[in-house]
């Protein structure tokens, strides 16, 4: 799902639907263009459909039919039909405008006209963007006047700021239950055995032998809570096999990570360190965060470790234990950036201006990069009573393609996970999801170890200069 629909939203949509169910991306304006024709091409005779008008205003409404929508060129009465509201000016504000029965036609469905409520229009044959306003003019006769939706105390004014102009409009197809038929995504299997061996590849993990270095650092970085210390926690419990809290988490306003810590694990049989590092950093705020300079330093292997960030002042030379050489095995050989899953649709501009500019860091350097989606367990319900769900449920597809848009990064590239934070006794799908992903990390920071190894085979070595 691509669309802009939120997780409270679809919540939101299935309750007033009156069953549970997921939502599909038929038609979108901004993608597919204003045509009816597209637009029942898309939509027609697929089932019930949900369509949101989003104004300029940051007003968010549409309605749903539980009919499909088919060009017959007739009006017809589809006597479950409602319209609703989810935002004014941006203000989560839902309200439901049930048909007022005995009314008659409530949807007209033909190939000249888009989505179309009695009364709430879309267009007429095509609609084109306007450049100056910024939106797609559509209709607004009649909009929203209570002839046959019950709109209560509200009007097309209180709705719709008595507009249509739309910076997009969406047509969802709404499908039953929570999952989607197929896995999104190859599901591994959900069973001790293929969680050992998930266990057994990261402790035979070395990295990529020509590049001689001892271990693969693995750099997480991330918003201030959004579960960097919990992973490196959950990937410690599992090779532990119990609980534990290496790294301190929690939620606080300000980050609780204060330092650099780079992190090792330990082979639960032999005790002997694995053959990686996993790097927790301060988490990237509104205010206080870590310098620019200094994401550059930790990513070029300068910082000592325990080294804390100061927000105020980048690190230099003068910090005691400053490695002013790098050299390949201190530097990061792959970057994850743990996002919190379930706050993206809130996501402050000036975190993702951040985390962007770390991506470009990392670019810059040739460093491969992750995302670790974390707490899917608060977005979806069934993730959240059984982790086998995460590869059908549409609400965590849905979170992956949105994080992937957000970095601008593969969907591919985008792991949902879950980390230990209530529970006190291992679980092995969870285990699974961590593990699955931490061995992309792996598998990511050989590719970076190996192109480094090439680019000096070459002789030219632009992004060997520091070796
Ligand atoms: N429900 C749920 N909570 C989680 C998950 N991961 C982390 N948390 C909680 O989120 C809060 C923040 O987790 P931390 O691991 O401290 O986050 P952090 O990114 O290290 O934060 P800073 O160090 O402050 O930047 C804690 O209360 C965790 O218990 C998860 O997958 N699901
Ligand atoms: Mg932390």
């Amino acid at each position: 799902m691509d669309g802009l629909l939120r997780c409270t939203d679809q919540k939101q949509l299935s309750e007033w639907i009156g069953r549970e169910c997921h939502f599909r991306l038929l038609y979108k304006i901004t993608r597919d263009g204003g045509s009816s024709e597209k637009f029942h091409e898309l939509c027609d005779n697929k089932g019930p459909t949900v369509t949101i008008f989003y104004n300029t205003g940051s007003n968010v409404y549409g309605g749903y039919l539980s009919e499909r929508w088919s060009c017959s060129g007739v009006w017809a009465t589809d006597q479950n039909a409602f319209l609703f509201k989810l935002y004014t000016a941006a203000n989560w504000m839902p309200k439901i405008f049930h048909y007022i029965k005995g009314k008659g036609n409530n949807y007209y469905k033909d190939l000249k006209c888009g989505p179309c409520f009695q009364n709430l229009l879309s267009f007429e044959n095509s609609v084109v963007f306007n450049k100056t306003r910024s939106c797609f003019p559509l209709k607004t006769s009649n909009l929203l006047n209570g002839s046959h939706f019950d709109m209560g105390e509200e009007t097309g004014f209180s709705v719709a700021n008595g507009h249509n102009n739309v910076t997009d409009l969406e047509v969802y197809l709404v499908k039953d239950g929570p999952f989607v038929e197929e896995a999104w995504r190859e599901s591994p299997e959900w069973n001790l055995q293929a969680c050992q061996e998930l266990k057994e590849n990261i402790i035979r993990h070395e990295p990529f032998e020509e590049a001689n270095v001892p271990e693969s650092n693995i750099l997480l970085v991330g918003q201030v809570d959004a579960g960097k210390s919990s992973f490196l926690n959950t990937i410690n419990s599992i090779f532990k096999g119990k609980i534990s809290s290496r790294s301190c988490s929690g939620s606080t306003e300000n980050s609780l990570t204060k330092s650099f810590g780079k992190f090792h694990i330990r082979d639960p049989t032999s005790k002997k360190r694995l053959k990686f590092s996993i790097c927790d950093t301060r988490g990237i705020e509104v205010e206080l965060s870590i310098k620019d300079e200094d994401i550059g330093f930790t990513l070029d292997g300068n910082l000592p470790n325990h080294y804390t960030f100061n927000p105020f002042e980048k690190a230099s030379t003068k910090v005691p234990g400053f490695v002013k050489d790098p050299t390949l095995k201190d530097r990061m050989h792959v970057v994850v950036f743990v996002i919190d899953g379930s706050t993206l649709d809130v996501l402050p501009e000036i975190i993702i201006k951040k985390l962007k500019y770390i991506k470009a860091l990392a670019e810059d350097r040739g460093i491969p990069q992750l995302v670790f989606l974390t707490k899917m367990d608060k977005i979806c319900e069934h993730v959240k009573k059984d982790i086998s769900n995460m590869f059908t449920s549409e609400i965590v597809e849905g979170a992956v393609n949105k994080a992937a848009n957000i970095i601008a990064i593969p969907r591919s590239h985008v792991f949902p996970v879950k980390n230990y934070e209530k529970k006190t006794k291992l679980h092995t799908n969870l285990d699974i999801v961590a593990l699955g992903a931490l061995y992309q990390a792996l598998v990511f920071a050989d590719d970076f170890l190996e192109n480094q190894c090439d680019v000096k085979q070459g002789g030219t070595g632009e992004l060997n200069t520091k070796d």
